[in-house]
């Protein structure tokens, strides 16, 4: 048989961004392995992506359109063409708008893809609609605005810099299950002599593959770099000479701040002693080039974006930032390497449309008016199962007046409530350019095999929904191909002509984010910016959680796993069976006191909801925290509900973000 191999990019919302080689067979994807070209994957692929020609051509792929026969919810549907989708939905649409204006339709999209032309194909349309628009801010983005206000626009610093350091500190990211290369690379770096250590909230697989795991209260970790910064001033450990060069408003955070977070006063927010807060102190200020990478796990509270600000002080105070090697790696921005407006065409926008954040869908659904949310278009993404509050996204879908269209490649929780769906192509039907926000690779892919079924991209479907509303503009019936030649074509200090020669070849590439050594940090004042006065908190602090006032006593971590990515790769058996559905991990302590035995059946309860889980006795949990890993699909869960009927819809003091970490309650036995 004639095998082919093709060159193609991993397309999920992991900071690796892989290098992928797929052999094809008769227009089917036979096997799939890293490419060891590929400068971060090394021929190095996940669990998840070792057999994602088991994802590409599973049985549970959706080939036609969709029709709902039966009442919403219930998942009965019945084919329909593409022509009658597309004259269907934009029928509605164009009632809908003349009833209630182009706001009443909400998209809601988030990263099914990365991919820049199909992730962002739905904005043009939208925004020539009139549609609301949606904030897309359910992952990190406090990680954003608190890293911008002290660093401003300071570019990333590359991540391959840790291999100079001697203290790799993977703080806050579950490295071993979600940035694998990373993993790699400290291990490497830690057989070469350089220690590493993990701070979470539980002992993950991560803490088991480093020198020593430190184990904090759910958003605590500002009390801890606050400790630490206390004992680094007091004990003659800043570099007063870098501050005085580099840092803007040190003295006041010294006079006004540290004084109030000594050990003692941080031990118990922070949950680690007090003599251990002054060891970390003492051993990040000896170290001649710390690394601190910083995950995402402890920006998803109400004080996350001042939790990242409080540790980027770090560097700020002990020096790091001059010895290749130190500093924070919050993930790359790359946004100015490729002209994105490109693509989402914000000049479609005829007059200012409201923005809807992602995270309050429950909300938008059941309680906005002016005009309500009549339609919901969603596209790669779940928020059914993703979203925070479930039980008020699921009222919401559950609304007869609401006309919902979900674009998926699977029949998931939130295709159930649709009216119409429609099938999708995966990311080996379709072509795209990537890049990454855990190092500056980037690369362009075509596609590898034919669409499975009647599947069609974003972009085509988009094409398809401007046709069917009789829009003529040129801009619409380009291909996706057509977009990512655009994209290549802007000339931008990122990247050479040999550099872009070998991306639109399909080659991963570097991209070079350019750099003034005698500016090196992009803010304001030219400082890191310890004080802030453009901000209503000028200097870091301690700030609580928003858990910490709901009035329960254990808090919930809804953590990842190594087996899925969150709500894809439900799919594949084989990743399935290699998790436990809606297990939640309790110290022996909190289960003794509640008379909870491992393997019961037990409830966890807030103010939002109740949801049904397997109790594991763990001592890899610390008393008072519980945690369950996965986003499970609801078709598995016997009682119907996932973690996110527990998770609330408030929002992080900084970006706007998702808090689906700080999360409060109580256990008990069903
Ligand atoms: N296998 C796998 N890979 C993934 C994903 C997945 O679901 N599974 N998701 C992808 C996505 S969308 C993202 S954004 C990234 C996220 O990747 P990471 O940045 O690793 O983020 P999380 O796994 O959400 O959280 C990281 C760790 O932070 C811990 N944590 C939670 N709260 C706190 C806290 O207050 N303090 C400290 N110190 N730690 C805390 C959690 O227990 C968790 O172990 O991973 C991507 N890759
Ligand atoms: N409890 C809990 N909730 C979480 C998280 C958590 O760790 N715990 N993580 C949060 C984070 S960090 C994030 S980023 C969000 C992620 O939320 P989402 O971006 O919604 O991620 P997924 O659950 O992976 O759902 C993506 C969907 O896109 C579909 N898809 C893939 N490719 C395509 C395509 O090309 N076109 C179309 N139309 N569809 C496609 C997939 O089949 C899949 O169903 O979830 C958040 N929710
Ligand atoms: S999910 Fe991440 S680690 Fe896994 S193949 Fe994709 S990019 Fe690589
Ligand atoms: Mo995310």
């Amino acid at each position: 048989m004639n095998v082919q191999t093709r060159r193609s990019v991993c397309p999920y919302d992991c900071p690796d961004t892989c290098g992928l080689l797929v052999e094809v067979e008769n227009g089917r994807a036979v096997r799939v392995t890293g490419d060891p070209q590929h400068p971060i994957t090394r021929g190095l692929l996940c669990p998840k992506m070792l057999h994602y020609e088991k994802t590409v051509h599973s049985s549970r792929r959706l080939t036609t359109p969709l029709l709902r026969t039966g009442p919403k919810g219930s998942g009965e549907f019945t084919p329909i063409g593409w022509g009658e989708a597309i004259e269907r939905i934009c029928k509605r649409w164009k009632e809908l708008i003349a009833a209630h204006g182009g706001e009443t339709i909400l998209p809601y999209s988030y990263a099914g893809t990365m991919g820049l032309v199909q992730r962002n194909s739905g904005h043009p349309f939208f925004h020539r609609l009139g549609a609301s628009r949606l904030e897309r801010t359910i992952c990190s983005p406090a990680k954003d605005a608190g890293w911008k206000t002290i660093m401003g626009d300071t570019p990333a610093m590359d991540p391959a810099a840790m291999e100079q350091s001697d203290l790799i500190i993977l703080w806050g990211i579950n490295a071993a299950a979600t940035s694998i290369h990373a993993m790699r690379d400290a291990q490497a770096a830690r057989r070469r002599g350089a220690r590493v250590w993990a701070i979470d909230t539980y002992r993950t697989p991560t803490c088991a593959a480093v020198d020593e795991a430190f184990i904090v209260r759910p958003g605590g970790d500002g009390a801890l770099a606050l400790g630490m910064l206390h004992v680094m001033v007091r004990d003659g450990l800043a570099d007063r000479g870098f501050i005085a060069a580099n840092v803007l408003g040190f003295e006041r955070f010294e006079g006004e701040i540290l004084p109030l977070c000594s050990p003692d006063n941080m031990a118990a927010v922070c949950g680690l002693p007090a003599a251990t807060i002054e060891r970390l102190a003492r051993e990040y200020a000896a170290a001649g080039a710390p690394f601190i990478r910083l995950g995402s796990g402890l920006t998803r509270y109400g004080n996350g974006a001042m939790t990242v600000r409080t540790i980027a002080c770090l560097p700020a105070v002990s020096g790091a930032w001059q010895h290749p090697g130190g500093g924070v790696f919050p993930g790359t921005s790359t946004g100015a390497a490729f002209p994105l407006s490109a693509v989402t065409r914000e000049d479609f926008i005829s007059s200012p449309t409201r923005a809807i954040s992602m995270n309050q869908l429950g909300q938008a659904l059941n309680e906005l008016a002016d005009p309500p949310v009549n339609s919901l278009y969603v596209y790669h993404s779940n928020p059914a199962t993703i979203a925070p509050d479930q039980n008020a996204v699921i009222r919401g879908l559950m609304r007869d007046d609401l006309f919902t269209v979900v674009h998926e490649r699977f029949m998931t929780d939130t295709a159930r409530y649709a009216d119409i769906v429609l099938p999708a192509t995966s990311s080996l039907e379709q072509p795209d350019l990537y890049r990454c926000y855990g190092s500056y690779a980037s690369q362009r892919c075509a596609a590898v095999i034919p669409p499975v079924g009647e599947s069609r991209s974003n972009w085509e479907v988009f094409s398809l929904l401007a046709g069917g509303m009789g829009w003529d503009e040129p801009f619409f019936q380009q291909s996706a191909d057509d977009l990512v030649e655009q994209l290549l074509d802007f000339e931008t200090p990122w990247r050479d002509a040999e550099t872009t020669t070998r991306l639109r070849q399909g080659e991963p590439v570097f991209l070079t984010p350019p750099h003034d050594p005698r500016q090196p940090w992009q803010t304001p004042s030219g400082r890191i910016e310890i004080l802030n006065e453009r901000e209503a908190e000028p200097l870091p602090r301690l700030l609580p959680t928003h858990a910490a006032a709901d009035g329960f006593p254990l808090r919930l971590q809804p953590a990842t796993t190594p087996y899925a990515l969150n709500s894809t790769f439900y799919e594949q058996d084989e990743l399935r069976s290699r998790q436990t559905c809606m297990q939640l991990m309790m110290n022996r302590a909190d289960a003794d006191v509640r008379g909870l035995v491992d393997g019961r059946q037990v409830v966890a309860c807030n103010q939002l909801g109740e949801v049904e889980f397997t109790l594991k006795v763990s001592e890899n949990v610390p008393a008072g925290t519980v945690v369950t890993e996965g986003v499970w699909w609801r078709e598995f869960i016997p009682g119907g509900r996932g973690v996110n009927a527990l998770t609330s819809q408030r929002l992080t003091d900084g970006g706007r973000g998702s808090t689906l970490y700080d999360v409060a309650v109580e256990v008990r036995g069903v």
